[in-house]
């Protein structure tokens, strides 16, 4: 192992097994306080592909014991497409990238006595010693400074309805501006604005592809209506397009709009659904980071536990697609 500067010195590079590693990937690799799971570890060494997930989903988008369920179902699922599934939160303080069974299942029992981490929350929680949930940008940052390319998820945050006069914007959106990783979603929830989300990532040059349609789909539903502004058809396409990018030094992520294969029937009800929601955490002066969360856990037993369903059978097709598509781009980068 040897570390040399590269010309220009814009980067250094660790050589490792006769592969290049970017400087932070030799820096997450090297006593910083990054713990790499051993199995992810192995499989960042030998470039297999691996698959990222977040946590706030485990402890704050569903109730216990169905999250657990979930969080399992998805790494067996990861596994069983060929790749490693690293799911990412804060333990006492220290941010992991891939968790033990036992780590799985006490941050599902914990549920919301995790704090839901985003970005801005990270170098606190690290700070306090406190065990972390990480939303889709806290996981980004986190995967990707372990080498991590892919990202699976349910729902990215975006523009709230009405940003106009609470500038509730998720950090989300920023962190896909300035990290290099593949989020695989199922879209965003009507609960956010769409076209203002898509707007916010086409100035922060954030590539938003849908799987296999036209039109943007919004969580529950397979389509919002809304054009997507781009469209590829297979996982291949997808890793090919990531690697372009990657390849052009881009640092932005990218975003994979997948529909959702188990709509929720009746589309209607379940807007009414998080319209009422939305109305009683304004009623009981919820803001910020608390709104989804509330609105996830009303909407499932408005709907008696549909939601839940069709929320865990979108997380775990995304899981499919998105194994896929870190296979096939280990095998673009092998
Ligand atoms: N949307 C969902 N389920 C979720 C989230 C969003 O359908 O669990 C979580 C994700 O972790 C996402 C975060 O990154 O909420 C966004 O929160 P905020 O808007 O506070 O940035
Ligand atoms: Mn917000």
């Amino acid at each position: 192992t040897l570390l040399r500067k590269a010309s220009g010195g814009q980067s250094a590079c660790l050589r490792r097994r006769g592969r290049h590693l970017p400087l932070r990937r030799c820096l997450a690799a090297w006593g910083s306080t990054l713990q790499i799971e051993p199995g992810v570890q192995r499989a960042l060494e030998e470039g297999r592909p691996i698959v990222a997930l977040e946590s706030t989903i485990i402890s704050h988008g569903m109730p216990y014991p169905e999250n657990l369920a979930m969080a399992r179902g998805v790494e067996d699922i990861i596994r069983e497409r060929g790749a490693v599934p690293a799911t990412v939160a804060v333990l006492q303080g220290r941010p992991h990238v891939g968790l033990t069974a036992s780590q799985l299942e006490s941050l599902a029992e914990a549920g919301p006595r995790a704090r839901k981490c985003s970005r801005r929350d990270l170098a606190v929680a690290l700070a306090q010693g406190v065990d972390g949930a990480t939303t889709v940008a806290a996981t980004s940052y986190l995967a990707s400074l372990a080498g991590v390319k892919v990202f699976v998820t349910g729902g990215m945050g975006g523009v709230h309805r009405g940003a106009e006069t609470t500038f509730d914007v998720s950090a989300d959106l920023a962190e896909l501006a300035q990290t290099p990783i593949v989020v695989v979603c199922a879209g965003v929830k009507s609960i956010l604005d769409i076209e203002k989300t898509l707007e916010v990532l086409e100035t922060n040059g954030v590539p938003v592809v849908s799987l296999g349609t036209d039109d943007f789909p919004a969580f529950f539903s397979p389509s919002s209506g809304v054009p997507s502004p781009l469209r590829l058809d297979t996982p291949s396409e997808v890793a090919a397009a990531a690697k372009a990018g990657f390849d052009l030094g881009m640092r932005n992520g990218m975003v994979v709009a997948v529909p959702n294969p188990a709509p929720m029937s009746g589309g209607a009800g379940i807007d009414a659904a998080i319209h009422e929601a939305l109305e009683q955490a304004e009623a009981r002066g919820l803001k910020g980071r608390d709104i989804t969360p509330f609105v996830l856990a009303s909407v499932n037993e408005t709907t008696g536990g549909h939601s839940l369903k069709s929320n865990v059978a979108l997380v775990r097709h995304n899981a499919k697609v998105g194994a896929d598509i870190a296979v096939q781009l280990a095998a673009l980068t092998g």
